[in-house]
């Protein structure tokens, strides 16, 4: 039998640097019921969906820096989406900025949760691969200051058990990384979600930004045929504060294909039936990990970078 999750992502338009977290969570609550209503049982939000792309901004004020963070989960402001998850059971994928003290001292992540239909936390993920820098760089339009405002995830790319499945997480910049799906992959999962910011102009070269969409989904989509898995990739896009910002979420087969995807740059609710028992076909043929993989030939391989001849 199969078993179907009946899954939505939910794009979300700009978020300006005046929207309030209450005004960000009303715009999720309304994207939670559109999803509710065309009968998903599970939705994906972006990455720091609760504020704006506030990495873009050199901010020097340790009190202001701080509004950006949530230090409870959920807080005054977010404990909404938790009861309408009760009461509509629908879970949910959601990204924030996190702040913790630990030992006396602040720390910051790249942090997304995942929710079950009865609105309990099942699993936690700090984004590992931070782009950008921790200096502000001359000449640049935006900053990408993520360096500066967070440190690398320190939980791993872990596994959970939910929705009759094996689901992961992973944020934005680690979709391009094929460890971050392979160390998934390796555990079985069977559905990763993930939410990105992703301005056109993130590496300053016109000619690789003007391939921005295709390397966006070129990234999720060999991801999810690698490793026989569900992606569902939700975007932040449009114009924010004045960075352009890509959309076209997809919701992606572990055949590789985009079974569904955005139309706009706004607030946008794509839907799919993920079977995930769809992967079970690739991992038992010409991705059987235990049959074909050579972890010693890898090994090997890495062990030898340092012979490798001057040029
Ligand atoms: N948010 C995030 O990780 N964005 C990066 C682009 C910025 S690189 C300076 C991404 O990989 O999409």
């Amino acid at each position: 039998m199969a078993r179907i999750v009946k899954t939505a992502a939910a794009q979300m338009g700009p978020i300006s640097r005046s929207e309030t977290r209450k005004d960000a969570v009303r715009r999720l609550l309304d994207l939670m019921r559109e999803a509710k209503a065309r009968d998903a049982e599970m939705v994906v939000f972006t990455e720091l969906c609760l504020t704006t792309f506030f990495p873009r901004y050199l901010i020097e004020d340790e009190a202001e820096l701080d509004r950006y963070y949530e230090t409870q989960m959920p807080g005054p402001d977010t404990a909404a989406l938790f009861e309408a998850s009760r009461e509509l059971q629908i879970g949910f994928y959601l990204g924030y900025a996190e702040l913790v003290v630990e030992n006396g001292k602040k720390r910051r992540f790249n942090t997304s949760i995942l929710v079950d239909r009865n609105g309990e936390i099942v699993g936690k993920y700090r984004k590992v691969h931070l782009p950008g820098h921790a200096e502000p760089q001359p000449g640049r339009r935006h900053q990408h200051l993520e360096k500066r405002y967070f440190e690398p995830g320190n939980l791993g790319f872990g596994v959970w058990r939910a929705y009759n499945g094996v689901l992961g997480m992973c944020i934005c910049n680690d979709r391009r990384w094929p460890e971050t799906y392979r160390v998934m992959g390796l555990q079985g999962v069977e559905m990763i979600m993930l939410g990105y910011n992703t301005p056109y102009d993130h590496t300053g070269h016109t000619d690789i930004d003007s391939l921005t969409q295709f390397h966006n989904h070129l990234s999720m989509q060999a991801g999810a045929y690698q490793n026989a898995t569900w992606v569902v990739g939700t975007a932040k896009c449009g114009v924010e504060e004045g960075s352009n910002m890509v959309g076209q979420s997809a919701i992606i087969a572990p055949s590789g294909e985009i079974v569904a995807m955005a139309s706009t740059l706004e607030d946008e609710i794509i839907t799919a039936n993920c079977d995930l028992d769809m992967g079970k076909r690739y991992r038992e043929t010409i991705f059987d990990f235990a049959r074909h993989r050579e972890p010693e030939a890898y090994r090997l391989i890495v062990e030898r970078k340092g012979s490798i001849p001057p040029a």
